[in-house]
């Protein structure tokens, strides 16, 4: 570990953090020194206000996504089945917020959010697959037509502020590409670095990535191809990446989204060993709780990093889970071994899915404590960019969770957070009120989820439902027509439906770009 990217030649500016930290470490003193003799006194008293300034105004960010895993699914929110020491650990330091919320539960749209601060319907890509969609991407027979569709879908996030983009361009920030990224090049998401090229990953990577047209050639599937090699084979691109950052004295975003818990559940046989030593562990539940320890181990190897070069008082831990998945008692059809989601987790309007707990650590600066207010990871770019000083968000619909990590004034429990559940596949580009299938508002207590009018995609509800999550965190009681509830009912529909209309604007669309 440690390998110095910069040792090869590259002019790295003798700033006084980087010395005073190198000089420590004993590391890389002697070249900057010999280099930089003349000036190394003016430098140093420069540098001595930048530590005090710039670095104090700007954190660190390390960006943690779990990929696939259900809100309970940790021992700091209550389950001792799996096996999460580095979770419980971060969570031990930090604000903890039970009670996140992605506002798609599944991937893509979710990491969008995560990268815009936007909803879904905002950042335009409410989806998995642009059109011709997935199974129509594997027919295509040609790499070039491949490529010419899935640019139409890069280019949206071309058209709206990233949170990388904006740390570098307003804080001179770094930023990291790594593990899941649909959105193509790690350069459409505003990174200055990154793994994610749209390229062919290797054949030997065999956990994903990769994707075969019916004319046979290999392609990037669309996920992240090489990027989702983080955590499952390498750590070493985040400490080279934060090596070099630190000697140019450079403040760093990393986005670290591994592919896991995700499926495949094919963690290191050492893996299923912890997760089956854990009690009352059913054999459905091992192969997505050994992926669950398997993640949790590579956010201690990060975790720990960090620490180790006495970082952790200048950086921001952020963590939230993409979307849920719990396992159900089916075997995944491609790989017996492992088991498939339950229908009411990934995909689903139901808080198996849409459900994380979102945790912010950052030592000195913010209380290790719990907050039982509502949040959304649309919150999670605006907090960001506020501990980075940044001002001028308009247009982001999440608040800055920071002051209440800090110790203010708890979130306002008249709070409502949103969200819209789409279909995999797009039926056109821009166009997130022709597909949307549920949209769903959670305040207090109380959650409404309204399916779309005709045949919902995925056939989860074909009614609107009404459930109060505290009492009836399953989602069993729908209250939709209890009297007692008609306040509550009125009072969400209308929270829902200024909040976005959905399906109503679908009749303003233009016809003309059905010929997309
Ligand atoms: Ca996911």
């Amino acid at each position: 570990m440690g390998k110095l990217r910069s040792e090869g030649g590259r002019d790295v500016p003798a700033r006084r953090c980087a010395m005073a930290k190198r000089d420590r470490d004993g590391r890389i003193g002697r070249w900057t020194v010999r280099r930089r003799v003349p000036i190394a006194l003016l430098t140093a008293l420069l540098g001595i206000l930048s530590c005090v300034t710039s670095r104090a105004e700007s954190p660190n960010v390390v960006f943690i996504i779990s990929d696939d895993q259900t809100w309970t699914d940790f021992g700091f929110m209550g389950n001792e089945r799996v096996h999460t020491p580095h979770l419980d650990a971060l969570a031990a330091r930090s604000a903890v917020f039970p009670h996140g919320y992605v506002p798609a539960s599944v991937c893509r749209p979710s990491l969008v959010t995560m990268l815009t601060g936007l909803y879904p319907h905002q950042h335009g890509v409410h989806f998995n697959h642009g059109p011709p969609g997935n199974s129509g991407y594997n027919a295509m027979t040609s790499v070039e037509e491949y490529h010419d569709v899935r640019e139409r879908e890069f280019a949206l996030i071309a058209k709206v502020p990233t949170l990388p983009g904006l740390l570098r361009d307003r804080r001179g920030y770094r930023s990291l590409q790594t593990g899941k990224f649909w959105e193509g090049h790690w350069r459409n998401g505003g990174f200055t670095e990154g793994m994610t090229t749209f390229g062919v990953p290797p054949s030997t990577q065999t956990f994903g990535g990769i994707r075969k047209l019916a004319s046979g050639e290999r392609v990037a599937h669309g996920n992240g191809d090489t990027g989702l090699q983080i955590g499952r084979e390498t750590m070493e691109p985040i400490v080279s990446f934060i090596d070099d950052c630190e000697a140019e004295d450079t403040p760093w975003l990393i986005w670290y989204a591994p592919y896991l818990p995700h499926q495949p559940h094919d963690s290191p046989g050492k893996f299923y060993e912890i997760a089956a030593a854990r009690p009352g562990v059913e054999e459905h539940e091992l192969p997505y709780f050994a992926s669950i320890a398997q993640f949790d181990a590579t956010v201690g190897t990060l975790v720990e990093f960090v620490e180790s070069r006495g970082l952790a008082s200048e950086t921001l831990f952020v963590f939230a889970v993409d979307n849920g998945w719990s396992p159900s008692t089916i075997p995944q059809r491609n790989r017996p071994v492992e088991f498939a989601h339950t229908k009411r987790s990934k995909r689903a309007p139901f808080d198996e899915g849409l459900r994380t707990p979102v945790l912010l650590r950052w030592d000195g600066r913010i209380e290790a404590r719990k907050h039982e207010g509502l949040v959304s990871t649309v919150d999670l770019v605006p907090t960001i960019l506020a501990a980075a000083g940044i001002e001028g968000r308009s247009g982001m619909p999440g608040i800055d969770l920071l002051p209440v990590a800090e110790g203010g004034d708890e979130i306002d429990p008249e709070r409502a957070v949103f969200g819209a559940v789409y279909p995999g596949d797009a039926t056109r580009l821009g166009h997130p009120e022709i597909d949307v299938a549920y949209r769903w508002v959670r305040k207090g207590a109380h959650k409404l989820i309204v399916p779309r009018d005709d045949e919902a995609w995925g056939g989860y509800l074909d009614e609107p439902v009404l459930f109060d999550v505290v009492r009836d965190p399953g989602e069993e009681r729908d209250r939709i027509d209890d009297p007692a509830f008609s306040e509550v009912r009125s009072e969400l529909e209308s929270l829902l439906d200024a909040w976005w209309p959905g399906e109503a604007l679908a009749a303003d669309a233009d016809p003309e770009s059905e010929k997309e």
